[in-house]
């Protein structure tokens, strides 16, 4: 959390600097609409989970949540309550568990550095689908965001019920030229970058999966990792390649189970 905290001050410091300095950072800029998107309809992402520390996750296994490093404290962290089978945060009929054990990645430092990605094990099955790791083929065209966090930047609220929006991906050359006019280093082969200006992920988001849609079912391609704001024109939302670490996942995950 300190990391998180830290590395979040150090963006909003970058971004700061940025709509101080930039001549571009007109009035439009301010109607950031994240997730840009539309409520999601009960049952469209089964696998979907909310995390109590105001992450998102995804079930890899019937006991295992894929989530951001950056998410969870560390490897001991026993205190999360998982929520699944439900758009609606409050709604009846949720499925819960707790963690009983975090597996970070062990590369680990802060989100701008790549090995963005944790599993909680949770102490029962939740009883809902699992979605599957895509591999490199499937980072193209249009993937799918979902979270229940901010519906834009400037407001600090979290959504009730879960949302999602269609967005393009970019590639790594134009992520990386963007990143580093504010003198962040994007680390490309652990990195995947989408969205465009008002159709993003933001905070609260982070953890949540990026998704491609594969005939009838999903894959995962991406975890919700960073940016520099949220729906920014030029700053498209940062997401852990899933493909990079699809081994070390599946068999963390094999582990847990
Ligand atoms: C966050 O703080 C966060 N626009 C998540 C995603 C993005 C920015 C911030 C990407 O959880």
């Amino acid at each position: 959390m300190v990391r998180k905290v830290a590395s979040l001050v150090t963006l909003a410091i970058v971004a700061s600097v940025l709509s101080a300095s930039q001549v571009g950072a007109s009035a439009q800029d301010d109607a950031r609409v994240v997730v840009g998107g539309d409520p999601a309809p009960q049952g469209k992402f089964p696998w979907m989970v909310r995390l109590s520390m105001g992450c998102g996750g995804a079930l890899t296994a019937p006991r295992v949540v894929l989530t951001a490093a950056h998410c969870v404290a560390g490897s001991g962290d026993k205190s999360i309550t998982v929520l699944g089978g439900v758009t609606d945060l409050k709604a009846k009929g949720a499925h819960t568990a707790r963690s009983v054990k975090v597996v970070r990645a062990p590369g680990f430092r802060d989100e701008t550095h790549g090995d963005d990605w944790a599993l909680v094990k949770l102490d029962r099955e939740l009883g809902l689908p699992t979605l599957s790791l895509g591999r490199a083929a499937d980072e193209k065209g249009a993937l799918t965001i979902m979270g229940w966090g901010q519906t834009s930047e400037a407001s600090a609220q979290q959504q009730q019920k879960l949302r999602y929006a269609s967005v393009p991906v970019v590639s790594d050359a134009d992520c990386a030229a963007a990143y580093r006019k504010v003198d962040v280093n994007l680390v490309k082969n652990e990195s995947l970058c989408a969205g465009k200006k008002g159709v993003d992920t933001c905070q609260g988001d982070s953890g949540g999966p990026l998704v491609r849609q594969k005939g009838s079912s999903w894959v995962q391609v991406g975890i919700v990792s960073w940016g520099l704001g949220c729906a920014r024109k030029g700053y498209p939302g940062v997401y852990t390649q899933v493909s990079t670490f699809r081994d070390a996942i599946r068999s963390a995950t094999r582990k847990l189970s």
